[in-house]
């Protein structure tokens, strides 16, 4: 699974479930990179700031 996330904050992005988290610059593009191998629907948030991003769903 690659997730590509374009933000205009500086954040960390942060994948549920699996407990990745990257950060993301301001105006810039962090990529999450891990192998989906965990049914479930996880949540994808800017960590900081609380705002989900995204449900990522794996079956
Ligand atoms: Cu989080």
């Amino acid at each position: 699974m690659r997730l590509i996330v374009c933000s205009d904050v500086s954040d960390q992005v942060h994948v549920h479930g699996y407990d990745r988290g990257v950060e993301v610059p301001a105006n810039g593009t962090a990529t999450v990179e891990f192998v989906a191998d965990r049914a479930g629907v996880f949540e994808v948030e800017l960590e900081r700031r609380g705002v989900q991003l995204a449900q990522l769903e794996v079956r």
